[in-house]
């Protein structure tokens, strides 16, 4: 991986990974692909090229490829769950059409792709404790359907055209930087500048309701660790179930309140996320990860509320 190009580079992930591959990348060009409407700033604008890359537009990206010389596309373009399955036709419009013109440049162009899938994937049928590397994927929101077919599109670019695809199913990602927008998991970072505002928090997951969640700084090294790992460890491809906590609102709640004893939260569950989350493994079993590229996650529940307390109290107050 030398010279990247990241679709997406202005949202929850994206403008993080973007940073964190600059520093990884010192001697490499990290572009930050962005839309109209979401144009880089600060930082993120000033420390490394940045281009239009709308994911659906196949022509736009083999320009960028060939002006920076791209090896490796991170392909972060998407709706999350709840947003999609108000605007589903334009989920798979992203999520699908999008993946195809990333693939097809990338196989026209000799690149590497990693294209992230989610605990989305799965649904009510899937075994929801220990859920397996391979199992039952029949989610039934647009947003597990589109990452189904990623998955299986990312395979195929693989087996039929050689095209280095790899990716890893993300669990719902905490983060001080960049709130998420429209997740069914975002309860878990909105919780927390809550906490830190002094404000009482009213969640829409119900009490009981155990999801798979991890602190950004552990995603991005995965992200990173995948796409240079010995591709002739790789039993898999796409996508790796990668875990490192999982909680349900009491949980969270109670591990806040060792720093904050008076934070208050009342439930307003919200039947949309509810449904989605009730389809959801409760935790994910990361051993083929673990084998096949080393995958360890840093962090747990209370090493994570340490450093956001941390970081968002630097950040807000
Ligand atoms: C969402 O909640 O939609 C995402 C995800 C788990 O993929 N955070």
């Amino acid at each position: 991986m030398k010279n990247v190009l990241v679709i997406g580079s202005t949202g929850q992930i994206g403008s993080e990974l973007t940073m964190n591959l600059r520093r990884h990348l010192p001697t490499g060009a990290v572009v930050a692909g962005y839309v109209s409407g979401a144009e880089p700033k600060g930082v993120l604008a000033e420390s490394g090229p940045s281009e239009i890359a709308d994911v659906r537009d196949a022509a736009c990206l083999g320009a960028i490829v060939d002006k920076y010389k791209i090896d490796t596309i991170y392909n972060l373009a998407a709706l999350l769950s709840a947003v999609a399955e108000k605007k589903p036709l334009l989920a798979w419009d992203i999520q699908i059409n999008g993946l195809l013109a990333v693939l097809e440049v990338a196989r026209e162009k000799g690149c590497a792709v990693f294209t992230p899938s989610s605990i989305g994937s799965f649904g009510p049928s899937t075994p929801h404790v220990g859920t397996p590397q391979d199992t039952i994927q029949r989610p039934r929101s647009m947003y597990g359907v589109t990452k189904v077919a990623t998955e299986l599109l990312s395979d195929y670019y693989f087996h039929k055209y050689g095209v280095d695809t790899r990716s890893v199913r993300f669990p719902g990602l905490i983060s001080y930087v960049q709130l998420p927008g429209g997740g069914t998991t975002d309860y878990a970072v909105e919780i927390y500048y809550a906490a830190v505002k002094g404000e009482e928090f009213v969640c829409p997951i119900a009490a009981g309701t155990f999801m798979d969640m991890m602190y950004m700084p552990d995603a991005l090294k995965g992200a990173i660790d995948l796409m240079e790992a010995d591709p002739s460890r790789l039993v898999h491809r796409n996508s790796f179930n990668i875990a490192s906590m999982s909680f349900d609102p009491e949980m969270i709640l109670a591990e806040i309140r060792k720093r904050y004893p008076d934070f208050r939260m009342r439930y307003e569950v919200d039947p949309v996320r509810q449904a989605i989350a009730n389809s959801w493994p409760d935790s994910m079993d990361d051993s083929c990860a673990r084998e096949e590229w080393d995958w360890k996650p840093s962090y747990d529940l209370s090493s994570m509320t340490d450093d956001m307390i941390i970081n968002l109290k630097a950040k807000l107050l």
